[in-house]
């Protein structure tokens, strides 16, 4: 089938459009380099050095023999989301493209009005794309586990049966997002289930966990195909983070307790995920969501878990936790829709984690130790600078 990539330039959307390839649909990508455009803000670079766009796809040429279309713009571009709507005419389109750090959306007031823009507008101009140029295009749409935050009460997959007062509905399960960025994802939640609703389209919210993992079978294929892996304390997530750390001697940065429970899954495991909600899609009108994870674990099981796969000894800290979240909390998600579809997990295993340390090893050197240490504090916004 035909499936658009949008972000298809990030950590995610590469080793995405790859794996789509690689399955044997035809595949485009679309991005504004917003991403790259973070890290020279910041002062870092992906632990990994990735080519451009351009020398990405040549090499995907060159070594399977397959193309994959470039579109390079913004989503909150109107014309530009309508043009590669109309252009490529999709049958899925797989929607990456936004401001995905937490840590970036709470930095100051500009950072969150960048983040709430760019995520809510162009996602909201990709519903209207898509409902003015055919409304059978499926939209696979990535959300976050972080919408829901950590309830008192099991999660479920998007919708709640609730009972009240001897009634019973349906509804939206509650969220209690933690970030300015967390909120994004719950804004366009509320809007594409309006769209579907308004305008019959079909959608998938796949509400993703924290991925781990920098390869997969196609980004190892060639060196030209790697896919970025960040350490730093904005855009870095915690998996990853506390890897690299181990590798550099550095102390793994637990945030309060460590106590807090997360969603986990395996970049291998993305990208296969992916596969599944485009070739099933949703019926028209159907607002679906999927929980993306595969198992949860809390940062200190993570800490822990990769200081026994380090052969060097390695240290744990536990800093004030810079985030508001609760860090001792109940957590049980709910997470068969993709396994129904034949999702197999890759549980995070040694083996793993050894593969994370080695690649680390390689490239050591790059790194920057002052980016290891957080900066941005939930509590306190940077004073207006502009
Ligand atoms: P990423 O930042 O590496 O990739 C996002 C890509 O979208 C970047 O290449 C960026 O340049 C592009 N982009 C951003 N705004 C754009 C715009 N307005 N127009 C065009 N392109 C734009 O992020 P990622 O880690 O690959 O995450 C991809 C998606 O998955 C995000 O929506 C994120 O919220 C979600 N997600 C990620 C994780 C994770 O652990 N990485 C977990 C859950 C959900
Ligand atoms: N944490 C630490 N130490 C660190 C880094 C993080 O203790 O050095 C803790 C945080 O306090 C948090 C947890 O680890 O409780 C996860 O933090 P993270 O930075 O790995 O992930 P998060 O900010 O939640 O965001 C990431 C992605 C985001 C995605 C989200 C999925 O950047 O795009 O939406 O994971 S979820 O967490 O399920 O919402």
């Amino acid at each position: 089938m035909k499936i658009l990539v949008l972000g298809g330039d990030g950590y995610l959307g590469w080793p995405t459009a790859l794996h789509l390839s690689h399955a044997g649909h035809n595949v485009a990508v679309a991005d504004n380099f917003a991403r790259r455009q973070y890290d020279h803000e910041l002062g870092v670079e992906s632990l990994v050095p990735i080519e451009t766009l351009r020398t990405r796809v040549t090499s995907w040429r060159e070594v399977t023999g397959e193309d994959i279309k470039c579109y390079v713009g913004d989503l909150t571009d109107a014309d530009f989301t309508y043009h590669i709507i109309s252009d490529y005419r999709p049958e899925a389109v797989v929607h990456y493209a936004e401001q995905r750090a937490a840590p970036y959306s709470m930095i100051d007031r500009k950072h969150a009005v960048y983040t709430q823009v760019n995520n809510v507008v162009g996602n909201l101009n990709l519903l209207y794309a898509i409902a003015e140029t055919d409304r059978d295009i499926h939209l696979v749409k990535l959300g976050t586990m972080g919408e829901y935050g950590t309830p008192n009460i099991d999660i479920e997959e998007g919708w709640l049966e609730v009972e009240h007062k001897g009634r019973r509905d349906r509804v939206l399960y509650p969220k209690r997002p933690g970030s300015f960025y967390h909120l994004t994802k719950v804004h366009d939640s509320h809007n594409i289930e309006f769209a579907c609703r308004i305008w019959g389209l079909r959608a998938t919210d796949l509400n993703q966990g924290v991925v781990y993992g920098q390869q997969t079978p196609q980004t190892a294929m060639d060196d030209r195909l790697a896919t970025r892996f960040d350490y730093d304390a904005v855009f870095g997530t915690v998996l990853n983070r506390f890897c690299i750390q181990a590798v550099l001697g550095h102390p793994l940065t637990v945030y309060g307790t460590g106590g807090q429970t997360r969603g986990i899954i395996d970049i291998r495991d993305t990208v296969r995920c992916i596969q599944l909600a485009c070739e099933n899609p949703a019926e028209p009108g159907d607002f679906r969501v999927f929980n993306q994870i595969t198992e949860w674990m809390s940062v200190t099981d993570i800490a822990d878990t990769v200081a026994k796969c380090c052969p060097e000894p390695v240290k744990i800290e536990h800093l004030d936790n810079p985030r508001v979240e609760a860090d001792e909390h109940y957590y049980k998600v709910a997470h068969t829709r993709l396994i129904e579809l034949g999702l197999t997990p890759h549980l995070l295993s040694d083996t793993l984690i050894e593969s994370l340390l080695e690649i680390t090893k390689r490239y050591a050197h790059r790194v920057r130790a002052e980016a290891l240490r957080p900066t941005v504090n939930w509590r306190t916004p940077l004073a207006r600078a502009d």
